[in-house]
């Protein structure tokens, strides 16, 4: 019996001395010390010796077993240090990749390039600069007097005296004229403030302007302009309209309406039953505005515009609340893709 142990011990030792990764080492454990394995096994033959051989085999068997399990886990540690880059042999490359989370533009981001893009096919470049303004570039410059009512600390919000939130892109176009000579054409698209928040008003949201500054433009080229570019975005067969208004930027001015794509003019909920969307506010150039940036009104005339991104955005994807906007509602903005 003492002479089988032996043996048992000796060929594990030779498997053990040949095993070369931890899979083949677990079965080695397994075939010796497992449930069956040989050396389990001839533990359970005790009962059929003598009761004098009994302890004597029995030690014996223990002190193998120890001796084997020492070995193994000696073998193991060896095995783990030299071959801890054989873990890699687990990857299955058949598998299929995770595809990455995907994701997208915000809809404002992807209309505010889309319309850049249209007015840079037109020859506009594009203009920016800061959201904290002074006053004289986002009212004085303007022709927006003290007392105008858009002023109004209800409007605007103050940083200091002379110091606010832009409330329009308007004072880019002061500060480029400031910086440049006619003629000049180009947008200015951005963020913009007031101190106003309820269901149709965020107290940001998002502009462009246009200025287009040269001898003898006339409210005629502002038309076509207008007209081309919305019916670039909207449709090729949308109704433009031009209706007086004032600004005290431009003289004369117009807001600008295009045929309700909704219901083609018969009028519905998105046209008050107007048959008419308003979506721009445009003009030439007040004099006063070209004095106060020390261009000569006598020697250039030019057209502006300004239009809000999120209007856009609402009639080009049928979005009824501009909160939705700016909840970061994943479910919302995943339908952008
Ligand atoms: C609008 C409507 C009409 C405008 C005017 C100017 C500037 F700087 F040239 F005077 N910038 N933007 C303008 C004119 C903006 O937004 C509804």
């Amino acid at each position: 019996m003492l002479e089988k142990i032996k043996n048992i011990l000796s060929q594990a030792n030779e498997e053990l001395e040949k095993v070369s990764d931890l899979a083949g080492l677990d079965n080695i454990r397994v075939s010796y010390l497992g449930k069956k394995g040989h050396l389990t096994l001839i533990l359970r033959t005790l009962g059929s010796l003598s009761p004098e051989e009994r302890p004597v085999v029995g030690d014996s068997i223990n002190k193998a077993k120890a001796e084997l399990e020492e070995k193994i886990s000696l073998k193991k540690e060896t095995l783990e240090k030299t071959t801890s880059k054989s873990s890699t042999k687990l990857l299955d490359l058949t598998l299929p990749g995770r595809t990455p989370f995907k994701g997208a533009y915000h809809p404002i981001t992807q209309i505010l390039n889309e319309i850049c893009d249209i007015f840079t096919s037109l020859g506009f470049t594009v203009s920016q600069g800061p959201e904290i303004e002074l006053d004289f570039y986002n009212f004085e410059a303007l022709n927006i007097p003290a007392e105008h009512p858009a002023r109004d600390m209800q409007d605007t919000f103050y940083v200091s005296d002379n110091v606010v939130l832009r409330t329009h892109t308007s004072p880019i176009q002061i500060r480029t004229m400031q910086k440049r000579k006619p003629p000049l054409k180009i947008i200015a698209p951005g963020k913009v403030y007031r101190c106003d928040s309820d269901i149709t008003h965020t107290p940001m949201f998002h502009q462009i302007e246009g200025l287009h500054v040269d001898k003898d433009l006339s409210f005629s080229h502002l038309k076509g302009l207008l007209i081309q570019f919305l019916q670039k975005f909207f449709s090729a067969d949308t109704k433009v309209r031009f209706r007086p208004s004032f600004f005290p930027f431009t003289e004369p001015s117009a807001e600008v309406d295009i045929g309700c794509m909704m219901c083609g003019g018969s009028g519905c909920r998105v046209c008050k039953g107007t048959g008419w969307i308003e979506v721009l506010g445009a003009g030439m150039v007040h004099p006063q505005v070209f004095r106060n940036v020390g261009y000569d009104p006598a020697e250039f005339t030019g057209y502006a515009f300004g239009l809000g991104i999120e209007r856009f955005t609402m009639l080009r994807y049928g979005i009824n609340d501009i909160r939705l906007y700016y909840e970061n509602d994943i479910r919302f903005l995943e339908q952008f893709k």
